[in-house]
């Protein structure tokens, strides 16, 4: 039976790439880098999961180079935690349609709820306390966060670990995720998931991309504003 609902982070929870991509574009000026991601760079540098494999492979990828960069990375990456943190503080993100509904019915139904995703941990709490209030994080039987894991999405790594922190066997959970990348993680674990493509991942829909997915969908709704099938589903 059902006993679980494992859900990624961002894009999914909330479109919260627009604030990573904000983050870094200010960290960037303020360490006098000449650099400025735009909306079109950033879904591909959306392809390498995590801010710090994101730095790393845009360093050694970009025409000019960065030389002396690489070493200042993790430098870097706790500068954009720390200012994506203050946007979410203040209010700059907001859960998508149907998650706190959902996640509310499920508990109500005696379902656990756990997090897997590639973002870093002080990410996932800010977003939890900012959209769900301060002590969100204790509704979560289980995070799975950032370097928690080797390996990142597409990886399976994550989703074995939250799998094995819940002990259940994954035919007792639901993923949902937003991303090629997440999908192929949440597969990898043996997971049923469930997509609901984000601003940034949109444009997977309809390559095959969401191939085996239990539904691809809109959004998951709300009363008034139901949620649409999409293409391919
Ligand atoms: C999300 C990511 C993350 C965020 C940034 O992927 O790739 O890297 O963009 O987070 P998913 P950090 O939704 O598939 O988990 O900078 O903290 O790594
Ligand atoms: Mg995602």
């Amino acid at each position: 039976a059902l006993a679980a609902l494992i859900f990624d982070i961002d894009g999914t929870l909330s479109e919260t790439e627009e604030l990573h991509r904000r983050a870094f574009n200010d960290v960037f000026a303020d360490f006098g880098l000449p650099w400025r991601w735009d909306v079109d760079l950033y879904r591909d540098l959306l392809d390498v999961a995590g801010g710090k494999e994101r730095l790393a492979h845009f360093f050694a990828t970009h025409e000019g180079g960065a030389p002396g960069l690489a070493d200042r990375i993790a430098e870097l990456h706790a500068a954009k935690t720390a200012r994506y943190a203050t946007l979410v503080a203040g209010g700059a993100a907001r859960l998508r349609p149907g998650i706190a509904r959902l996640m509310r019915q499920a508990r109500h139904a005696g379902l656990r709820l756990a997090i897997a995703t590639t973002t870093s941990l002080p990410n996932v709490e800010a977003l939890l306390c900012a959209t769900l209030g301060p002590g969100a994080v204790d509704l979560f039987a289980v995070i799975g966060a950032g370097d928690m894991v080797a390996a990142k999405k597409p990886a399976p790594d994550i989703y074995r670990y939250v799998l094995d922190a819940l002990a259940l066997p994954a035919g007792a959970c639901v993923a949902f995720e937003d991303s090629s990348n997440g999908l192929v993680a949440a597969h990898g674990a043996g997971l049923p998931t469930l997509v609901t493509p984000s601003l940034y991942t949109a444009h997977q829909t309809g390559a095959g991309a969401f191939d085996g997915a239990l539904a691809t969908l809109s959004d998951l709704g709300e009363p008034g504003a139901p949620y649409r099938h999409i293409a391919g589903a």
